[in-house]
């Protein structure tokens, strides 16, 4: 499942990227790794239930940290967008390929407003980040827009007269921007159009349709970057202006100083946290003191960088991801090999017992009989959805 960071040219896209792929978790065994310079590896965390079990776990897809586990997500550090991009003006054609397998979305923008629409620095709170929201969401529209619009007429006076399904006609153009029939369906169904004279829409009702299909296909939290930078920024109103988007303050700058930090050993600290230690302050010099210094008041003040809180309220909040512990065993939640609890699954909200297992295996999927759920011992149908945190036995025929 990939993440797209997006923004304008100096944000800190890469700044986030580089601290959230900046792990502490042991690699080896476990599928972290740097595909790319721009895509790489990070994770979100899990509780996970071992204790109940009272005993550990023998993690297979996502390491164990004292009962969190951390599971592996990718993340695109996507070419910095200008205006024009849909047209592909600038790296735009670059920046929207690498948008097309996002599934969700970190816009960064700039909440202290100091850097202009080209990315260049300009006096503080000069150009507002709400903007360049606005700016994004514009752009990413036309280009759905356009992809959905390819050769119209044609095309959909083509579809009228064969009586075509209108649904799997848009859908079929939208399949390399990773979006589906479902998301199709639920758009149409969200935007009030002339469903049986396609032929008749607008520019204006595409990109009506193209607006609704992103929100639903490809959610988004806007990370207000440089926090630590933004003082008498109006988080406030950038908030109530983008009503209904999660704005999560950050500072990428700051999270990256403090895993780089722990990684050297100088603090401990964990990602998501509101403090950290020095294991051994006499070591450090005075320049890392005042720095340590710095950052200890921004978690006052902010409580945490707002760096992996970003990326979980983007899994689990608004793309609605749930974790489900699928085992072999429903008392002693193990696998086939006696591993406990071995793998965790993110799934969305209403994944069914039978999809899960589809999830999990084709074979078991297409023989499924039922599910069991791994606490109560009950028996769930096909069709009963999943819960978070749920351990879950699938059984089947195959
Ligand atoms: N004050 C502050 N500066 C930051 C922060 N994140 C990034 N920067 C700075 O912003 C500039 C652009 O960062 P970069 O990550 O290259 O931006 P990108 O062009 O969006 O990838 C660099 O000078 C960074 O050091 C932050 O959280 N706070
Ligand atoms: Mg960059």
């Amino acid at each position: 499942m990939d993440v797209g960071l997006v923004g304008k040219p100096n944000v800190g896209k890469s700044t986030l990227f580089n601290a959230l792929t900046l792990l502490d978790v042991p690699v080896a065994p476990y599928p972290f790794t740097t595909i790319d310079p721009n895509r790489g590896q990070s994770y979100v965390r899990v509780p996970c239930p071992h204790g109940e079990k009272g005993g550990p776990c023998t993690p297979g897809n996502a390491p164990c940290d004292h009962g969190t586990r951390k599971v592996p997500v990718t993340l695109v550090d996507v070419a910095g967008l200008v205006p024009g991009a849909h047209e592909g003006k600038g790296l735009g054609n670059k920046f929207l390929d690498d948008l097309r397998n996002a599934q969700g979305f970190l816009h960064v923008v700039d909440l202290s407003g100091a850097t202009s629409p080209e990315g260049q620095g300009v006096a503080l709170h000069s150009n507002p980040p709400v903007g360049d929201v606005r700016f994004l969401d514009e752009e990413l529209a036309l280009w759905v827009a356009d992809v959905l619009g390819r050769q119209w007429d044609r095309a959909t006076r083509g579809l009228e007269l064969s009586h075509g399904k209108l649904e799997e006609f848009l859908a079929s153009r939208v399949t390399g921007l990773s979006m589906g029939l479902s998301h199709v369906q639920a758009a149409l169904r969200a935007t009030p159009m002339d469903l049986a004279h396609p032929s008749r829409w607008t520019t204006e009702d595409l990109e009506r349709l193209a607006r609704t299909m992103l929100r639903i296909a490809k959610p988004k939290v806007i990370v207000a970057n440089k926090a630590d930078h933004a003082e008498g920024s109006d988080l406030d109103g950038l908030r109530s202006e983008l009503e209904g988007t999660r704005v999560e303050p950050a500072s990428a700058e700051i999270e990256l100083t403090l895993r780089r930090a722990n990684k050297a050993g100088l603090v401990a600290y964990q990602p998501g946290s509101e403090s950290f230690t020095i294991p051994d302050p006499v070591s450090l010099s005075a320049p890392q003191r005042k720095a340590l210094d710095g950052i200890h008041h921004y978690l006052e003040r902010w409580h945490t960088t707002g760096v992996q809180e970003s990326l979980e309220a983007l899994f689990f909040e608004e793309m609605r991801l749930l974790p489900v512990f699928p085992v072999e065993d429903e008392g002693r939640w193990t696998d086939g090999q006696d591993r406990v609890l071995p793998d965790v699954f993110l799934v969305p909200e209403g994944t069914t017992a039978r999809e899960m297992a589809y999830r999990v295996h084709t074979d078991l999927g297409e023989g499924f009989i039922r599910a069991i759920d791994g606490r109560t011992h009950r028996a769930l149908g096909a069709d009963h959805p999943v819960e978070r945190g749920q351990v879950v036995r699938i059984v089947s025929r195959k």
